[in-house]
């Protein structure tokens, strides 16, 4: 199978180099440092020379991930040296290759062999290597079928960090996409003395007064029309409320929570007058579909897109979309 050839060209590669650059997205996730984290501590175990970086700030729930000191460790200077030097690198649930921001270029421009693992559709062209597999929830679900299809003995390192890439990506195991491949694979992570309750509260109850009222704020100005729920937030507000753009991570899914609508929008603008699109779905509608006309991506039920149009304009163009795609379907 496709996927096994894949697989073993990887290992192929990690047993013939010493060098290794694991690197993902900006506005960082579960998915994304779980997924670094066990490659991490795959290669360094394989007496490999190993950095990781993601762009911007790692959230401090994220603190209790073994090894998560090592992201991000270099200056940017060192980083930028690193990137030049490394032998192979990894870009891992990226979605999109620009999301690797300011990294996004040194790392095009390197002659390191350039693999690409992901679970988003269409990512990573011109990459020399690309495992797309869009019916994993996470990438970290890709990383373990690896370590399974190479025989890679898992220690609880390399557990927690793809324990939490599930977690994080399947919202808790109850998106579309969480199947007996999910389950499973986090059954066989839980032998690792792997407390799912304890990990759940790292990654999902970590929220400050501040962000709760803030939530309160957003959920009672909810505007909604068409089976279609959307928010606006402006930078503004979250000024107000003393939150910044993290704090939003996971609102949209309790905005998913109403049963009479079945398309969710937030609208939130950035420190940088950029307004972020992110978009959820149930009952069979594509999101992927409108992210991708405004230059986005994602899934079939969750995506997102980013525009430097003013808000109203932003606004108005979405729920067109959205309402024109309702109407064919
Ligand atoms: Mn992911």
């Amino acid at each position: 199978m496709e996927l096994n050839n894949h697989f073993k060209k990887i290992q192929k590669l990690i047993e013939a180099h010493d060098t290794f650059l694991l690197i993902s997205h900006i506005h960082t996730d579960g998915d994304a440092l779980g997924s670094i984290l066990a490659l991490y501590h795959y290669l360094t175990r394989s007496g490999k020379t190993v950095e990781a970086v993601v762009p911007g700030k790692i959230p401090a729930q994220y603190a209790f991930l073994p090894g998560i000191q090592t992201v991000n460790r270099l200056s940017d200077r060192e980083t930028l040296q690193y990137i030049r030097q490394a032998d192979v690198t990894f870009i891992l649930d990226i979605s999109a290759l620009e999301r690797m921001e300011r990294w996004y270029e040194p790392v095009m421009q390197s002659e390191a062999v350039k693999i690409c693992i992901d679970h988003h559709p269409g990512s990573c062209p011109n990459v020399d290597l690309a495992l797309i597999d869009d019916r994993r929830i996470a990438t970290a679900e890709i990383i373990y079928e690896f370590f399974e299809s190479v025989g890679a003995k898992l220690n609880r390192e390399m557990a927690l960090s793809l324990y939490t890439g599930i977690l994080s990506d399947s919202g808790s195991f109850r998106f579309e996409g969480t199947d007996t491949f999910t389950l499973s694979m986090a059954a066989e992570l839980t032998k690792f003395d792997i407390d799912p309750a304890w990990v759940y509260r790292q990654v999902f109850e970590r929220s400050s007064k501040a962000q709760l009222r803030f939530w309160g704020h957003v959920l009672s100005n909810l505007q909604w029309e068409d089976h279609i729920d959307w928010a606006v937030v402006t930078k503004q507000t979250m000024d107000r409320f003393g939150v910044t753009i993290e704090d939003m991570n996971g609102l949209v899914d309790i905005i998913r929570r109403d049963a009479s609508a079945n398309v969710f929008v937030m609208f939130v603008e950035n420190s940088n007058k950029e307004i972020m699109v992110g978009l959820r779905s149930k009952d069979g509608f594509n999101v992927g579909e409108i992210a991708r006309m405004f230059g986005g991506g994602g899934h079939f039920h969750a995506a997102g897109f980013s525009s430097f149009q003013p808000m109203e304009t932003v606004v108005e163009q979405t729920l067109k979309a959205i309402k024109e795609k309702k109407a064919r379907n």
